[in-house]
């Protein structure tokens, strides 16, 4: 019987450094590397397993259509993409991080309408709604910490690890809003298809999770 080919999506950077030894565990070992590579399909030590190298946001499309078998997204991402047509039975506890409220702490006034920018904007208008408070929020595709200090926003929403990005710019982490990590995620359709050969890479690959 021959098995049936998978694709794995990943983002280059913190996920994809992260997610190699544990795709290791599963004797899943990438023959190009992404970072000097151009290529956006990348051949693995298995002849029918390809990784595809794709945006950190776009993993959860590809896999909801099936481009991608499997695929590696953090929790930001999911929350604000949805999760229609994707299981997601493993928490990967890597690139782990927290979604915040950020601002100027020395300005907590209390703005009737505060403009939120954000790349979260599903996210960050599901938050402050559920508590019934009245934000404009604005969509950004990166450098969110500059919005404040340039009068586009009162505050911002981002994802945060040391801090220091947020201190470098006289902001400060105000509310949580939730916990990071990176997941695997399945499409729906091939965890039936292929259900054993996904099946044994999700149990190694939990075996190989750390704390
Ligand atoms: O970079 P690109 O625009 O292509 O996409 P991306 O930023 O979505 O991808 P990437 O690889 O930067 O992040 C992928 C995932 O890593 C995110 O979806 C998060 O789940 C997770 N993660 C963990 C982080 C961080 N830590 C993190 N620190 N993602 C981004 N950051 C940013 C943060 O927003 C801040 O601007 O890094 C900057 C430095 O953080 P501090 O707090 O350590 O200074
Ligand atoms: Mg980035």
């Amino acid at each position: 019987m021959t098995a049936l080919p998978l694709t794995i999506a990943l983002s280059k950077g913190r996920i994809f450094k992260e997610t190699l030894p544990l795709l290791a565990a599963a004797d899943i070992v990438p023959v190009d590397d992404p970072e000097t590579s151009r290529k956006l399909i990348l051949d693995t030590n298995q002849p029918d397993i390809k990784l595809v190298i794709i945006r950190a946001t776009d993993v959860p499309t590809y896999v909801q259509y099936g481009a991608a078998d499997l695929g590696v997204a953090g929790k930001d991402v999911l929350l604000e993409h949805g999760g229609e047509g994707l299981y997601e039975p493993l928490d990967l506890k890597i690139a782990r991080c927290r979604l915040m409220v950020a601002g100027d702490p020395n300005r907590q006034l209390q703005l009737s309408r505060p403009r939120i920018a954000t790349k979260y904007i599903n996210t960050t208008q599901r938050w402050f709604a559920d508590q019934g408070r009245q934000v404009e929020v604005i969509k950004l595709y990166g450098s969110m910490e500059l919005a404040p200090l340039v009068g586009l926003a009162h505050y911002i929403v981002d994802v945060v690890d040391t801090g220091n990005t947020l201190k470098a710019n006289g902001l400060a982490p105000l509310e949580h809003i939730a916990d990071i990590s990176s997941r695997l995620i399945v499409n729906k359709a091939a965890m039936k298809m292929k259900h054993a050969r996904i099946k044994a890479i999700m149990v190694r690959m939990a075996a190989a999770v750390g704390d």
